[in-house]
């Protein structure tokens, strides 16, 4: 509950510069359009919250993906702390939810919005990285099935210290 006080708090603060930048991430991303369940959902609920997941020393905290309908794209987001005495690097991402899943980076050069692939992502001992709309995120490029709020989905993370780390992202409204 603390972290979704938090989590809308920060938001705002960042909404009005990321307006553009938003739209941007969200035509790239593919996350747009999707209100794809619509009414129904009953119950629900589910107050997500931690999603924490150990391995290794790597935690990973309150994963969470874009709506969107099969076919089109998505992406994940959530943070990395790595807890090791060692650094490491997210190396890869798979999921059956999607055709390709890739790490990229969304960033503005020159006011424009580019999206890259990112080959290795270090996280360094003692640290946390921040995948989040507008910079780091798992990229799903062809969903295989529609990606409805309240869905959960395995995630693998391929670290190259701690190896594969599974989580459960779940879909929430950005
Ligand atoms: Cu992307």
């Amino acid at each position: 509950m603390n972290s979704s006080v938090f989590r809308r708090a920060r938001r705002a603060s960042v909404m009005l510069p990321a307006v553009l930048l938003a739209a941007l991430v969200l035509a790239a991303c593919g996350g747009g359009g999707g209100t794809g369940g619509g009414g129904g959902a009953g119950t629900g609920t589910g107050s997500d919250g931690q999603g924490l997941e150990v391995t290794a020393e790597i935690t990973i905290e309150d994963p969470w993906a874009r709506p969107a309908p099969a076919g089109d794209n998505s992406a994940a987001y959530f943070v990395i702390h790595n807890g090791a005495d060692g650094d490491d690097a997210l190396i890869g991402a798979a999921s059956d939810v999607a055709h390709m899943v890739e790490v990229h980076q969304s960033r503005m050069e020159d006011g424009v919005m580019k999206m890259e692939h990112i080959e290795e992502l270090p996280i360094p001992a003692g640290q946390s990285v921040t995948l989040e709309p507008g910079g780091y995120h798992v990229m799903f490029m062809g969903l295989e099935r529609d990606l409805n709020v309240g869905d959960k989905f395995q995630l693998e993370l391929h670290f190259r210290q701690a190896g594969t780390v599974t989580i459960d992202v779940e879909v929430r409204e950005p």
